[in-house]
C-alpha cells in the first residue's frame, strides 16, 4: 500500500514537472490538460451575467422561410417540427430557397412584436438570426439567402433589435452553425476534401458571426444551435475561438454551452467536467428533476419550451399537438427559477408577420400572471429547499416565496424549514397576512387564503434564522 502511494506521488510529481510546464497551464493532477476547455471555473459574477440571470424569463422567436409552408409540402402535412420541414419532405436547397420569392410579411411590425412580447412578462427576446435552413433574417454579405433578396427586402433582424431595445428588453441571437444551404457544410469529415470544405465553412460562419456582432452591437447573448455533428466536435478549437471573438467584439456578451466542444470532442461540459460557455443550455422542452438533479443549482442554465409539444417554427395545424395551458407554462417558468435557471417561452410567428390567436392569448395570460406574481420570478433563484407537494420555493435575499400550484384539502400548506429557521411572517403579495401554525411535531403550516385565488398564487415568507437573530441582537446591544 505504502509503495503504491509512493509510486503515485512519484507519478504526480513527474507529471507536475514535465507535462505542466510543457502546456503552460496549471492542470490539477488527474485532469486533462485542455487548450479549448472551459474559460472559467466559477459562474461569472459581472453585471452582464447578473443581468442575464436576474431576467429569468425570456421569449424565443423562431421565424424563417419554414413559416411559409407551415408544416405542409406538396399537399402532405408533416407532424414533425415545422422548422425541419425541408428535411422531413426531402426538399432540395434550390426548391426550398424558391420560398424566398414568397417572403413578404405584410403585417410585420417590429414595434408591435416588441410590445406584445414584453406584455408576456419576458425581459429578453431570443431571435433566430439563421436557422438550419440557412435563410438569414439580416442582409448578410456572405450568402445570397437573406431577407435582402426577397420581395419584402427589409432587415427584419435590425428592425427587431431596435424595437426590442426601445421597449427596454435585451436581444439575444439564436444562431445555427449547421447550415443546410451551404455547399461546404459537412456533418462528418470522411475525406481530406471534406476537411478543406468544412474549413471554408467555418470561415464563412466566423464571417457571419462577425457581421452580427458588429452590425448589432447591443446584442447581449449568442445562443448557438446545430452544433452536434461530428465535424464540429472535431473542431472544438473553433468553438473556443468563436467564444473569445464574440466576447472581444461585444464586451459582456454571454454564450450558451451548446456552442462548445473541447479538444477531445466533449460538448457542453469539458473533459474535466467544467461547464463551457456561460450557461448550460441542454434543457429543451424538459426540465431538471427537482429531486434528483439538484446539481444544476451550482451553475447558470436556461431552458426553453414550446407551446405545443414540439413546434418552434409556425405550423398551420396545431390540432395535431397537445397545446399547453397558461398555468402549465407558468409552472415550467417557476420550476426553472426554483432550481436557479431561466426559462424561454417560444413563439413562431405566421408568414404574414402576425402571431396566431393561441400565442396572443398565451401572452395575455402569462403577462397577467407575471404582473401579479412576477416578484417570485424576477431576480429570484434556488431557495435551498426541495420542491413540495403544493409547489415550489423560490428565494430572493432574505425573502422566501412559496408558489402554490396544488391546494391540499386541509387548506394548510406544510412549510419545510432548514434546521434552526422558522417562518416569522406569511402573507400574500398584496400584504394580506396568513396564519402560521406550529404543529406538535415541530413543523409549520401556513393557512390558505380565505378566498381561493383560483390560480397558482404566491406566499411571501419572512424567515428568522436563530443564529443570525442572536447575532443581530448582540450587534444591537454593543
Ligand atoms: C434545436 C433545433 O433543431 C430546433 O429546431 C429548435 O430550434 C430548438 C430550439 O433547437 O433542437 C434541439 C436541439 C438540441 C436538443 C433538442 C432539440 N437537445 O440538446 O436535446
Amino acid at each position: 500500500m505504502w509503495h503504491m502511494k509512493n509510486r503515485l506521488s512519484l507519478l504526480l510529481v513527474t507529471l507536475m514537472f514535465t507535462v505542466l510546464p510543457m502546456t503552460g497551464q496549471k492542470t490539477p493532477v488527474g485532469e486533462y490538460s485542455l487548450k479549448y476547455g472551459a474559460s472559467c471555473s466559477e459562474p461569472r459574477q459581472d453585471t452582464d451575467m447578473q443581468r442575464f440571470r436576474h431576467h429569468r424569463l425570456g421569449a424565443f422567436v423562431h421565424w424563417g422561410l419554414y413559416a411559409i409552408p407551415g408544416g405542409t409540402w406538396e399537399g402532405k402535412t408533416y407532424r414533425g417540427a415545422a422548422e425541419w420541414l425541408k428535411s422531413w419532405a426531402k426538399v432540395s436547397n434550390e426548391d426550398w430557397m424558391k420560398l424566398m420569392a414568397q417572403w413578404n410579411p405584410e403585417r410585420f411590425d417590429a414595434r408591435a412584436w416588441a410590445r406584445m412580447l414584453k406584455a408576456s412578462g419576458a425581459r429578453y427576446v431570443k431571435i433566430t438570426t439563421k436557422h438550419h435552413e440557412g435563410f438569414c433574417l439580416w442582409p448578410s454579405r456572405l450568402t445570397p439567402f437573406t431577407v435582402e433578396h426577397t420581395p419584402h427586402g427589409r432587415d427584419v433582424l435590425g428592425e427587431l433589435v431596435e424595437a426590442v431595445n426601445d421597449e427596454g428588453m435585451d436581444v439575444h441571437f439564436y444562431f445555427s452553425v449547421m447550415d443546410w444551404s451551404h455547399p461546404d457544410y459537412r456533418s462528418s469529415l470522411r475525406t481530406s476534401q471534406d476537411s478543406v470544405a468544412f474549413a471554408r465553412f467555418l470561415d464563412f460562419t466566423e464571417g457571419q458571426l462577425r457581421e452580427l456582432a458588429t452590425r448589432y452591437p447591443t446584442v447581449k447573448d449568442f445562443w448557438f444551435d446545430g452544433t452536434w455533428d461530428a465535424s464540429l466536435r472535431q473542431n472544438g478549437w473553433w468553438t473556443a475561438k468563436m467564444e473569445k471573438m464574440l466576447k472581444q467584439l461585444v464586451p459582456g456578451v454571454t454564450v450558451n454551452s451548446r456552442l462548445r466542444a473541447d479538444d477531445r470532442g466533449s460538448r457542453h461540459f469539458d473533459s474535466n467536467g467544467r461547464l463551457m460557455g456561460d450557461y448550460e443550455s441542454g434543457y429543451e422542452r424538459r426540465l431538471p428533476d427537482p429531486v434528483k438533479d439538484l446539481k444544476v443549482t451550482q451553475w447558470d442554465w436556461e431552458a426553453c419550451m414550446t407551446l405545443p409539444e414540439n413546434q418552434w417554427g409556425y405550423h398551420r395545424d396545431w390540432s395535431l399537438s397537445y397545446v399547453k395551458a397558461p398555468h402549465e407554462v407558468v409552472e415550467h417558468i417557476v420550476h426553472a427559477v426554483s432550481m436557479g435557471g431561466n426559462m424561454v417561452v417560444n413563439f413562431g410567428p405566421q408568414p404574414d408577420g402576425d402571431f396566431r390567436r393561441e400565442e396572443k392569448d398565451m401572452v395575455k395570460a402569462l403577462g397577467n400572471w407575471m404582473k401579479r406574481y412576477g416578484e417570485c420570478v424576477y431576480g429570484c433563484g434556488y431557495a435551498g429547499l426541495r420542491k413540495q407537494d403544493w409547489g415550489y420555493y423560490t428565494a430572493k435575499d432574505d425573502t422566501l416565496y412559496m408558489v402554490v400550484f396544488n391546494r391540499p384539502y386541509s387548506g394548510m400548506l406544510n412549510v419545510v424549514m432548514p434546521k434552526g429557521q422558522s417562518p416569522q411572517m406569511a402573507c400574500l403579495l398584496d400584504g394580506t397576512p396568513l396564519r402560521i401554525e406550529e404543529t406538535a411535531s415541530g413543523e409549520y403550516h401556513v393557512a390558505m387564503p380565505r378566498k381561493d385565488p383560483g390560480e397558482p398564487f404566491v406566499i411571501r415568507l419572512k424567515i428568522s434564522r436563530s443564529g443570525s437573530t442572536k447575532r443581530q441582537y448582540r450587534e444591537a446591544l454593543t
